[in-house]
């Protein structure tokens, strides 16, 4: 009943205001994706029908960037031009622009939809964010000025939705235009689909206990990490399926990892990359013990994957997440070997590996096959040769992670990561490094922006899933390493998501012969 009344409020919106408004609402209360076709014939209306005299979002900045965030968040082709509006006759942003902090915000969030070539857009994030800076100083406002902090950490394009779902009910709750439908759908929708994910967390969680991998002294034991971080790479209550097995392979990722980290010997490294390469179930008889059950899991689990598609549709998947695998461990391999030789590579050639090691090929070549049916031919050779979007989705989980990491990392020995590899090679600070690593970031964030509405035989669903795999590293190693120490943000923001349901009231029903207002 809660879903009717809304559908049928975003049928009755005339006001284009309102409507951008309510979308916004929508998304950022988890339940966008009830109402796809509806936001999508609505947005669809705002494209075609923007006409420059329109009168709504003259001078209106708040409204212009709304407008701009949204279409571009949906693909939509909509040119950084709608900002020239804004500039003077000599081409300098009006000084009345500082006067709106809600404006500028709004400006804000929709500039990181940037790609590379736009400047006017860098121009004006780079305008925003120091306007933004400036205003958190005065302090004048506290509600507002805990938003804008909060926007500056991070923005909402790099962060990941269901996580901020939980935040934004609360403050949506205490705003004064709430309205007690979306609230109510809001709360009932995020508790109903937080039972979703305890199931999926009961079944892999059996899976795991069962592997014993988690026993292996040397090992991190991240469960509830690795589970959370698949939330946040898909979290649509229907796709159980791909969490569950995104898990598995976070989980044997990470144990992997640490073999080769810290544990194995580099003759053992080798005998287990190569037995990876053969995929041959013989090869295991050389393997030290510990390795063997590694290897088991992992042939078992891939296998296992790929039958479905084989039995479902005639497609034979071994060799695609066979070779993922294969080549994450040669790049594993070179980390070692770079390790033992005390070797410290340029920073060019450090991430031309590194880019593999961090997983993203690995864990993208799984979720094409858990999201995509059917399978086609031209995209299993788009996939096969890692295309630019793995690339750069992977870059950014890669620097997000050497900023979170490697302090740890080089204290307990393991190789360089892409600060260090600066320093070295430039003699920076590693201030200097960092700051460095940061612009990288934001540079991968353009390309990925570009890949994400480029032409290729990938589903919505699937590309989603590469951006929000760079989303979660932002998020998880915002303050440090938040996947592998056990930090204390992780497990709030994991009991938040997944273990607390929120308080919920139910709406009075009492003398309710009134229909509610969405109004
Ligand atoms: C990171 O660990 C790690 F294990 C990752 C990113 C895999 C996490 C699992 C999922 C994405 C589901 P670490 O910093 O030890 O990795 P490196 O490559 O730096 O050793
Ligand atoms: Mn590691
Ligand atoms: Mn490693
Ligand atoms: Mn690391």
């Amino acid at each position: 009943m809660l879903k009717e009344h809304v559908r049928m409020a975003l049928e009755k919106v005339v006001d284009p205001l309102e409507k951008l408004e309510l979308i916004d609402v929508l998304q950022r209360l988890g339940l966008s994706y009830h109402f796809e076709g509806e936001m999508k014939r609505i947005l669809e209306g705002l494209y075609n029908n923007d006409q420059s005299g329109d009168t709504w979002k003259k001078e209106n900045l708040y409204a212009v960037a709304l407008k701009f965030r949204l279409l571009r968040q949906h693909g939509y082709n909509i040119s950084q031009g709608v900002f020239n509006i804004f500039k003077d006759e000599r081409g300098k942003f009006k000084a009345c622009l500082c006067e709106k902090t809600k404006g500028i915000l709004s400006l804000y969030e929709a500039s990181f939809l940037l790609t590379e070539s736009e400047n006017m857009l860098e121009e004006l994030r780079n305008f925003a964010t120091k306007h933004l800076q400036e205003y958190v100083k005065q302090n004048k406002d506290k509600t507002l000025s805990a938003m804008v902090t909060y926007a500056l950490e991070l923005p909402l394009h790099w962060r990941v939705i269901k996580l901020e779902t939980r935040r934004f009910i609360d403050i949506y709750r205490s705003r004064e235009d709430m309205n007690p439908i979306l609230l109510n759908l809001a709360e009932l929708d995020f508790n109903m689909v937080q039972a979703v994910y305890q199931e999926d967390l009961k079944q892999v969680s059996r899976w795991w206990k069962n592997t014993k991998l988690g026993d292996l002294i040397f090992a991190r034991d991240r469960l509830m990490e690795i589970f959370f971080w698949s939330v946040g790479t898909i979290d649509q209550p229907q796709f159980g399926c791909c969490r569950i097995n995104l898990t598995k392979v976070g989980s044997l990722i990470t144990i992997i990892d640490d073999v080769y980290d810290v544990y194995g010997t580099l003759d053992e490294l080798q005998l287990f990359t190569d037995a990876v390469e053969r995929w041959d179930i013989n090869a295991m008889d050389q393997l030290p013990d510990y390795m063997k059950i590694c290897f088991l899991v992992l042939y078992n689990f891939v296998n296992e994957m790929a039958f479905d598609p084989l039995k479902e549709q005639g497609f034979h998947i071994i060799r695609y997440l066979k070779k993922a695998w294969s080549d994450l461990c040669k790049s594993y391999l070179v980390e070692a070997k770079w390790y033992y030789s005390g070797y410290i590579p340029s920073l060019e050639e450090y991430l031309e590996n590194a880019w593999i090691s961090i997983t993203t090929p690995v864990i993208l070549t799984h979720a094409y096959f858990l999201v995509t049916n059917p399978i086609t031919k031209e995209a299993l050779d788009f996939l096969e040769e890692y295309p630019k979007i793995f690339y750069w989705s992977a870059m950014i989980l890669r620097l997000a992670d050497d900023l979170g990491t490697s302090a740890h990392e080089l204290k307990r020995g393991d190789v360089p990561k892409s600060i260090q590899c600066y320093m070295n090679e430039t003699g920076a600070s590693e201030k200097d490094a960092r700051e460095y690593v940061k612009s990288l970031i934001s540079t991968a964030w353009k390309k990925v922006n570009e890949e994400r509405v480029a032409s290729s035989p990938f589903c919505q669903t699937f590309i989603e899933i590469a951006l929000n795999l760079a989303r979660v590293s932002q998020v998880i190693y915002q303050y440090g390493d938040g996947f592998g120490v056990g930090e204390r943000k992780t497990k709030d923001s994991i009991l938040s998501l997944l273990i607390q349901p929120i308080p919920h009231f139910e709406m009075s029903s009492g003398n309710s012969n009134t229909t509610p207002n969405l109004n």
